[in-house]
């Protein structure tokens, strides 16, 4: 999954895409270079952000998923936790809804049930402008596997088809370095009724405290992560770095069970 941001204060590649022809060449470029969906996103969600509110939003989004829903032949994701930009985002061509705050809003249950798309469902503990003041857990890897069952179970509730279901234990999102350690570590059992799971590491914080990196140098620690992540059975990487991404997943992939990416010999 290709992270495409079209948002003027994002942590690592904000402003980058400042206009619509920019954010085209950039995901035409992101499929080109091996992602299977393309992320796109108008509210930053990293930690310390404030949002924006749903008419900015859908103006920074909409035109670019109708463009690149009508030209790439891969899905389109529409990153965001308001039910609006998920509706109207869905009506220009997206067919998939990230979600960090998965699905809580309201109404947001029932704008995924009323459509067809498929739905990331990701932890997240707190809210985007605080919640990395003071992330506290008894244990994490239970919790987020809890709150991630619990999710599920709301979707199928309302008639969301399994198949349509992504999990995230949403890294960086409330976690101090220690939880977001434990949570890759432990991955595979997160696993939740055989769901796909969505782990988006790349260039993340964690990767700048083990490393004493800025976000511009952190390749080599997102490649190192996505590699961990697919052994433990990530099926979905989100990542900026897509080229390489798709390189460190593939080889990582052949040597766990090939099926995973359809590499062939
Ligand atoms: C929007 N966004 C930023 N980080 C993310 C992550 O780790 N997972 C998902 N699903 N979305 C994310």
């Amino acid at each position: 999954m290709g992270v495409l941001n079209v948002t003027p204060d994002s942590f690592s590649d904000g402003g980058a895409y400042p206009d619509l022809h920019a954010a085209l060449d950039r995901g035409r470029q992101m499929v080109e270079q091996g992602a299977a969906i393309v992320d796109v996103g108008g509210e930053s969600t990293r930690p310390g952000s404030s949002g924006v509110d749903a008419a900015e939003e859908k103006r920074r989004v909409l035109p670019v998923i109708e463009a690149l829903a009508a030209e790439l032949p891969v899905p389109i994701s529409i990153d965001t936790r308001k039910p609006e930009v998920m509706r109207e985002a869905i009506a220009a061509g997206a067919s998939m809804v990230n979600d960090v705050g998965a699905l809580r809003e309201s109404g947001a249950l029932e704008a995924i049930a009323r459509s067809s798309v498929a739905v990331c469902l990701m932890h997240m503990q707190g809210e985007p402008a605080t919640m990395q003041q003071q992330p506290v857990y008894d244990d994490v890897v239970l919790e987020v596997r809890e709150f991630l069952e619990a999710r599920v179970a709301a979707c199928r509730g309302l008639g969301i088809a399994a198949d349509r279901l992504v999990i995230d234990p949403g890294f960086g999102f409330g976690k101090t370095l220690a939880h977001n350690l434990q949570l890759l570590d432990r991955l595979s059992s997160l696993r939740c009724a055989d769901l796909p799971l969505l782990v988006g590491l790349s260039r993340k914080g964690m990767i700048g405290t083990l490393t004493g990196r800025p976000t511009s140098e952190r390749l080599a620690g997102s490649l190192a992560l996505a590699t961990l992540a697919v052994e433990r059975g990530a099926s979905i990487i989100r990542a900026h770095d897509v080229a390489e991404t798709v390189d460190a997943v593939r080889v990582a992939a052949a040597v766990c069970g090939g099926w995973q990416v359809g590499v062939t010999a």
